[in-house]
């Protein structure tokens, strides 16, 4: 596992629509392709780098339709520089076929989950199976994982992952700690501390806090030298009675953090440094 020499600010990925919540329900959730390149394009200047892709269909539902994810993967290359991270977590409905297939839309990037974990009442099923052909199908073809991590014991996987079947496309490993998911570890300082140890040597790491864990994460992974994703995926509410106006108010807010951190948002060009991402 290498570590990247010479990055020093802050990676912000944007997760600006993911797979739960529904468009009628979220009326500022960008769901067709002019939405998520607005909200790509606005994100990227405000200090976003990395573009964390759940499509959604022309009904505005979750899709892993292929030619759907191209034509969106497309047209975000076409109007930012963002790497762009397709999920291949898709909606807990999804099988594994079609999140594997997803890989053919051949993305800079993207999401490989370490393990089953209840998701609220539904079940976000990834048997070792599924993540070992995620993990070689993203090293013969050059996409760089994304490890989503939403339990501790999901850095054991990794470890036993890394150990049996190599390194990642890249060679870099980095993780996202998803937290304050209903049924994974809670959103807070003491749980993503517990973590810390337990990365791989040489791994960096984002984290996430779900819901209202959100700011609380976020300050616990400046604090931790870790980086940051936020996004309208993992929460809708910015202060309480406040919803999230949209996608640009937490990556704004989450900068600024960064800023004050003394570890400002780093470009999408300096994020493919970090990641090992060639293309
Ligand atoms: N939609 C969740 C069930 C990922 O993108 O890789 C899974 C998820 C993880 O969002
Ligand atoms: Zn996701």
């Amino acid at each position: 596992v290498s570590t990247p020499v010479g990055v020093q600010g802050t990676l912000l990925t944007l997760a600006p629509t993911g797979a739960e919540s529904a468009k009628a329900d979220v009326p500022a959730l960008p769901v067709t392709v002019e939405e998520v390149v607005a909200t790509a394009r606005d994100c990227q200047a405000l200090g976003a780098a990395v573009l964390h892709l759940h499509v959604r269909g022309t009904d505005t539902r979750p899709t892993l339709d292929l030619p759907r994810v191209r034509e969106v993967v497309a047209a975000v290359r076409e109007a930012t520089d963002l790497v762009v991270q397709l999920s291949t977590g898709g909606a807990v409905t999804d099988p594994a076929e079609a999140r594997l297939a997803v890989l053919d839309a051949a993305p800079d990037a993207a999401s490989l989950s370490l393990g089953t974990v209840n998701f609220g009442r539904d079940v976000f099923y990834n048997p070792w199976d599924l993540i070992v052909e995620l993990h070689t199908r993203m090293q013969q073809r050059g996409v760089v994982p994304e490890y989503e991590v939403f339990d501790l014991g999901q850095l054991a996987t990794l470890a036993r992952l890394l150990d049996r079947h190599g390194p990642p496309a890249g060679g870099h490993v980095h993780v996202d700690l998803v937290m304050g998911v209903p049924g994974g570890m809670p959103g807070t300082t003491a749980a993503l501390a517990a973590c810390l140890p337990f990365l791989p040597p040489g791994a960096t790491f984002a984290a996430t806090g779900v819901g209202r864990t959100s700011l609380p994460v976020m300050l616990a992974a400046l604090s931790a030298g870790g980086h940051l994703r936020v996004g309208m995926e993992d929460t809708l509410t910015y202060a309480p009675g406040e919803p999230v106006r949209d996608n640009a108010q937490l990556v704004a807010r989450a900068a600024g953090l960064a800023r004050i951190a003394q570890r400002p948002p780093i470009t999408p060009t300096e994020a493919r440094q970090l990641l090992g991402i060639t293309r």
